[in-house]
């Protein structure tokens, strides 16, 4: 039987990090990682019927976190978080350690900026650490739901996304890594993969798995050699010494038509499938999207629900795990699309 619905997870605390604006080449912008991007899809498919609005448990602890993040970086991050007064007020870093040696933390939070964050993309003001246990707790819960066999998919609309955040570093929109949380509970049941559709190399979830054998991470983005991240996401990096072939990179170049992001997602899945994990975590970004301001792929809105059906013929339990997608009207259209193909070509477990 085919599932007509799925469980959608959200919570209103996403509001609370809204900063006003981010750089680009030396002007200021408006923040292109708004909270109506998560508001949208979730009233489209809860009025299509498509999504089933559940409650949020609750948010996540730092002893949740803890598992895949240094717990420096996470008291630095609350600390800095608790420290801010005004409602609109957000610090954004701007210097950053030269690498290759152990940097002295400064005493100061405001020295500290750079310490942990990869970009000035991911500014902290006073609700960001709020936001991000939120939808940390939804990453979670949908996890749960999983293991507590529930459901055999769920979505959870994180906001801010979480595939940049890695276990001591953060940056381009990201602070904690979601759909790690949600991989690494899901471990409970054997083998995991995480496969990537947002446009960018999800460096985060890369470097969180990079050793661990039990953990496929499969991503399909732009060639860093020409966007963000730029340091990591090429092909010739599979996974650390304990864990060879256990990531997988395949960068698209510019102008990647439907047809094309279709057979390069068929090849991953052929991997995915090959590996015979228990559970499934999508890092779905709907910024490969041609319209998206960040996009230089040509991946129409149709073709959504062709990636979605493709998904869903893994035929194993799954969790969604909202990343990126910048072309705000769009997106309920995508996330509609996606679903409706994913849960009309579910087989039933
Ligand atoms: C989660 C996620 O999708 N994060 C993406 C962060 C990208 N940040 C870098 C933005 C650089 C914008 N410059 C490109 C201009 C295209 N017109
Ligand atoms: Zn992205």
């Amino acid at each position: 039987m085919a599932a007509s619905t799925i469980p959608l997870l959200y919570s209103a605390s996403h509001t609370l990090h809204a900063p006003l604006t981010e750089f680009e080449q030396g002007k200021i912008i408006g923040y292109r990682e708004t909270p109506e991007r998560v508001e949208g899809i979730y009233q489209r498919l809860v009025s299509r019927g498509i999504g089933r609005a559940t409650p949020a448990a609750g948010s996540a602890g730092i002893d949740d976190l803890c598992v895949i993040h240094s717990l420096k970086m996470l008291d630095y991050m609350e600390a800095v978080s608790y420290s801010i007064r005004g409602e609109q007020d957000y610090l954004y870093a701007d210097f950053f350690p030269i690498r290759g040696g152990a940097p002295t933390l400064p005493k100061s939070l405001a020295g500290r900026l750079g310490a942990y964050c990869t970009d000035p993309y991911s500014p902290i003001g006073q609700g960001t650490w709020k936001a991000s246990l939120a939808a940390a707790g939804l990453a979670l819960q949908a996890a749960n739901m999983i293991l507590r066999r529930e459901t055999t998919c769920a979505y959870a609309l994180c906001r801010p996304p979480g595939h940049h955040a890695g276990p001591d570093f953060f940056g381009s929109y990201c602070y904690i890594n979601h759909a790690a949380l949600a991989a690494r509970r899901l471990m409970a049941l054997g083998r995991v993969a995480v496969l990537d559709i947002d446009y960018h190399h999800g460096n985060g979830t890369q470097a969180i798995f990079w050793d661990e054998p039990r953990v496929l991470y499969a991503s399909l983005h732009i060639d860093p050699n020409l966007d963000f991240p730029y340091f990591s996401g090429y092909r010739h990096e599979t996974g650390g010494s304990q864990a060879p072939g256990s990531t997988l990179n395949l960068p698209l170049p510019p102008g990647t038509t439907s047809a094309h992001y279709l057979q390069a997602l068929d090849s991953l899945l052929q991997t995915i499938r090959a590996f015979q994990p228990a559970a499934l975590v999508v890092s779905l970004g709907f910024d490969p999207y041609q319209d998206d301001p960040l996009s230089s792929f040509r991946v129409e809105a149709g073709a959504y629900s062709a990636i979605g059906a493709r998904i869903a013929f893994l035929n194993i339990p799954t969790v969604f795990v909202q990343e990126g997608g910048y072309a705000v009207e769009a997106l309920p259209v995508l996330a509609e699309n996606f679903l409706t193909g994913f849960l009309g070509s579910q087989e039933g477990l």
